[in-house]
């Protein structure tokens, strides 16, 4: 039977034997990428690990913001004023594109 105190002291040892978990702990941040006059801004955003990207549709249009390279993420139409939000837990790069007009484009790098 595993008691409550057991299970805390067994986490504090794992989290000592893994300094990865400690750095995730930081304070987790929200980006915000404005989708306005047919482009992302800013276009390029590098996040951390465990941050949130909100992407919000200040334009008239509706858009979308979809990772095409591996599809991992796909916002769908945002209308003016919806926002929708994406945390990134793994690291790598996202090249993503608004579906109904591919020429708007962005990348989010996670490090
Ligand atoms: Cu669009």
């Amino acid at each position: 039977m595993t008691t409550r105190r057991n299970f805390l002291f067994r986490g504090v040892a794992t989290l000592a034997a893994l300094p990865v978990l400690v750095t995730t702990a930081r304070a987790q941040t929200t980006h915000t990428v404005t989708i306005k006059n047919m482009s992302f801004t800013p276009e390029n955003l590098t996040i951390s690990a465990g941050d949130t990207v909100t992407w919000v549709n200040e334009d008239r249009p509706r858009h979308s913001a979809w990772d095409d390279s591996g599809d991992t993420f796909d916002t769908g139409l945002l209308a003016n004023g919806d926002s929708a939000s994406v945390t990134f837990n793994a690291a790598g790069s996202f090249n993503y594109r608004c579906r109904p007009h591919s020429n708007m484009r962005g990348t989010i790098t996670v490090s």
